[in-house]
């Protein structure tokens, strides 16, 4: 899969994600990500990519021209015209589901906006979803870019190793993960529960499953009514 990172920043995401699980995914070329910067598009002898609003008001705004032109580069190098993520706090909030609906895609851009944002006709001319990663304000797209790259990430096959991808994880089943034990069985007097002693894989599963469903219930109550209603569906059927 190949992402294209529209910003003003590329050293951010180059250096974030050529780190890690990420980082070894672009060497074994199961990803590639590529970092374009907006301001290589500049027509301007200064390179100025941003502007005072019209109408006034605090900060400035990223012009249109050179957002678009950095664009139509990678519908000359892509061949297409990619799905283009843009990373706003007044978009959908991400969510595992649109993750498993991105990694669909063999090219997928994401557009970085910063300070106050991008003139409106750029975003008409050329975004197809806006993606927010909470309800909270950053001072740019960059890292709700790498969040969202980092999630689509380890859902392309390939991209985790066996026991990587073998961990049931939080979201993906409508559950949060139970907990987890290694060496020592003691520590500071506390033991590893016994039932993990045991080797009786199906106790094991049990107690898993229990320890997921109590922890729903306490750290997030919305989830657990969600999967109470699912279960009771499915047992209707
Ligand atoms: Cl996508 N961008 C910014 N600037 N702030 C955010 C965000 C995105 N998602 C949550 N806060």
């Amino acid at each position: 899969m190949n992402f294209y990172v529209m910003t003003l920043f590329p050293d951010m995401i180059t250096n974030g994600l050529n780190t890690s699980i990420t980082g070894r995914a672009i060497e074994k070329g199961l990803l590639s990500v590529e970092a374009v910067d907006i301001r290589d598009f500049s027509t301007n002898k200064h390179m100025k990519v941003d502007d005072y609003p019209y109408g006034g008001g605090a900060g400035m705004v990223m012009q249109a021209p050179p957002v678009c032109a950095a664009f139509d580069s990678i519908v000359q190098r892509s061949g297409h015209r990619p799905r283009v993520v843009y990373m706003t706090p007044q978009g959908h909030t991400f969510t595992q589901k649109m993750a498993h609906e991105f990694a669909k895609e063999d090219d997928l851009v994401i557009l970085c906006g910063h300070y106050e944002g991008i003139d409106e006709r750029a975003l008409e001319a050329i975004v197809t979803d806006y993606v927010s990663i909470g309800d909270y304000v950053l001072t740019g797209g960059e890292l709700p870019a790498m969040v969202v790259i980092d999630t689509i990430s380890r859902l392309v096959p390939g991209v985790l190793n066996n026991s990587e991808s073998a961990e049931t994880e939080s979201f993906e089943n409508g559950l949060l993960e139970y907990p987890q034990y290694t060496r020592p069985v003691e520590f500071n007097g506390m033991r590893v529960p016994d039932v993990l002693l045991s080797g009786h894989h199906g106790k094991v599963e049990e107690w898993r499953y229990q320890k997921s469903l109590e922890r729903t219930k306490k750290f997030r109550p919305d989830m657990y009514e969600a999967y109470i209603k699912e279960s009771a569906k499915d047992n209707e059927k």
